[in-house]
């Protein structure tokens, strides 16, 4: 296992790849060209910029999360072929510069979902947080409104502004989309940019749904066991995987995510590792890393990505806001830093543990 750390880039990261280079363990980051749209042609010139920046602080480039994908493509509207072929120059140009891991996910219109980016805890801490009474009482303009007033400033991840301009355009297309329809065009996108991949040896990894159900009434095909055996099924490879991030899939209690893991041994390309903490039905808050604080056996999970091999990367993910800290809503340094620590004393526990 590599252990790894999300970096949104100078102009938009309150945090430095040098800073990044002094938690313990960690050898790259995993990042973005954030200011690029869905559907645009990365340049050759800002790949390797981004690059040269990551490796003048001693660190690699250990994958991109995420080389977006228009809505064109999930809704396999007229223009998508336009699409997925731009989606293949990039991809050519990141093979070309020995950068062989991408996160994307397909899930229609916006990324993750939360009612709440800094619930107060009794440390005081703050966290992310999804209470389903407050969503399924809001309407779609309203959840952006409540998120944006609540994100102090900070672009959040995954929800791009120009995307959000869309959004009532966006349902649209979606209409008479279903999960068996969106599926068939996440088949369509990866029989696609399959040759490019192997050519390249990029391995695509599907990000789940976040949170592992539908919102907003719209399809979500990436939420648990079978899901993710149907996208690995759906275009057989070595380049079609999976990004294995606990937390997601950790929002539904039904996900036994030490099975899920060993269920999809040589399908997993990158592990997001996190804990949540259940309050009832559709409710949860984001928690530390440690097993204690949340419910998820963090334990566990390190040990069934060893028990599989998995020799890929792997990320601490959303932290709390500890100690004053102002950044994007959980891409702190503190918190994810302490999750990378106790995250790799778990693997060192597990493999001395492992009779060999
Ligand atoms: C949230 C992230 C997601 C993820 C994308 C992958 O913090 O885990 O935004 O990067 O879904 O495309």
């Amino acid at each position: 296992m590599k252990f790894t750390f999300r970096w949104f880039g100078d102009k938009f990261d309150t945090i430095t790849p040098e800073q990044i280079r002094q938690i313990p363990a960690v050898v790259g980051v995993i990042t973005t060209l954030y200011d690029t749209m869905p559907g645009e042609v990365w340049e050759v010139d800002a790949i390797k910029a981004l690059k040269a920046r990551a490796e003048r602080a001693g660190l690699e480039i250990s994958g991109i999360e995420s080389v977006n994908i228009h809505d064109a493509i999930k809704a396999a509207t007229p223009e998508r072929d336009m699409y997925i072929e731009n989606y293949i120059t990039t991809l050519s140009r990141l093979g070309e510069e020995g950068i062989n891991l991408v996160c994307y996910n397909f899930m229609p219109v916006f990324d993750w979902t939360r009612s709440d980016l800094a619930k107060l805890r009794p440390d005081g801490s703050t966290v992310l947080s999804y209470d389903a009474d407050i969503v399924e009482n809001m309407n779609f303009e309203q959840m952006l409104e409540s998120l944006g007033s609540k994100s102090e400033g900070f672009l959040l991840p995954g929800w791009e502004p120009e995307r959000m301009a869309r959004n009532k355009e966006l349902f649209e297309i979606y209409k008479g989309i279903d999960e068996v329809k969106l599926r068939e065009n996440l088949g369509y996108f990866l029989r696609a940019i399959m040759p490019v991949c192997e050519k390249y040896g990029i391995k695509m990894a599907i990000h789940p749904d976040d949170p592992a159900w539908s919102v907003f009434g719209l399809p979500r095909i990436v939420k648990n066991h079978d899901d993710l055996h149907a996208l690995v099924n759906l275009v057989p490879g070595p380049c079609n995987g999976v990004t294995l991030c606990t937390g997601s899939l950790g929002s539904d209690p039904g996900n036994d995510i030490p099975a899920i893991i060993r269920s999809l041994k040589g399908k997993i390309h990158f592990a997001h590792v996190r804990n949540v903490k259940y309050l009832g039905y559709r409710k949860f808050d984001e928690a530390a890393h440690l097993s204690e604080d949340g419910s998820l056996d963090m334990y566990e999970i390190m040990k069934a990505f060893y028990d599989i091999g998995f020799t890929g990367a792997v990320r601490p993910d959303h932290g709390r806001m500890v100690w004053g800290e102002k950044s994007m809503p959980g891409y702190g340094l503190y918190d994810r830093a302490m999750g990378i620590c106790y995250l790799s004393g778990l693997l060192e526990a597990v493999r001395k543990g492992t009779p060999t």
